[in-house]
């Protein structure tokens, strides 16, 4: 997508969230469909989690080793779910962590995404609220840069 890369970032949230679709267009490839079984680790340790991971409090902790090192978190809300599967507090316990709220699936019908900024509100996650679709580029460049200006100076 650019030159520079982004590094030290991890993709969470519920099952069929959008996590892997989501990396897939801001890493420019197609490799990564169907269920994630497993915590999957990209070059640069961009990783993408399973949804379980948030979805079952049994694997939380999986959840919490995963990004212990991690500098960035990605949280996704999909537009169209009616209540939120992170618990509440699971991301207080890093709190020098970035944590970037994503919206996504943000033109799914029955999206609503006012419903999903509240829903993140509720439960401590502070904005931007980033809207996305993998099907609308702008939205995904717009996170992106985001992401990127997130990224440590490099020393070169
Ligand atoms: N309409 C719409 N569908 C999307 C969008 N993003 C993902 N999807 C679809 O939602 C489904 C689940 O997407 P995934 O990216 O596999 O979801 P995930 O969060 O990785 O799910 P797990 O790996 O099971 O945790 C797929 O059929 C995607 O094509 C989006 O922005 N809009
Ligand atoms: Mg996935």
């Amino acid at each position: 997508m650019a030159d520079q890369q982004i590094t030290n970032i991890a993709f969470i949230g519920e099952v069929d969230a959008g996590k892997s679709a989501l990396i897939n267009k801001i890493l420019n490839q197609d490799t990564n469909t169907g269920k994630t079984q497993a915590a999957i680790f990209y070059q640069g340790s961009v990783i993408d989690t399973p949804g379980e991971f948030v979805d079952n409090r049994s694997w939380n902790g999986a959840l919490l080793s995963t990004i212990s090192t991690v500098k960035t978190i990605v949280i996704l809300q999909p537009a169209d779910a009616k209540r939120v599967s992170a618990p509440s507090g699971l991301l207080r316990v890093y709190p020098n962590k970035n944590i970037v709220a994503v919206i996504s699936k943000a033109d799914a019908e029955n999206a609503d995404c006012d419903r999903a900024e509240r829903l993140l509100k509720g439960q401590g996650i502070a904005g931007p609220y980033f809207r996305t679709s993998i099907y609308d580029p702008s939205s995904i460049d717009q996170l992106y840069e985001h992401l990127l200006s997130l990224q440590p100076v490099s020393a070169e």
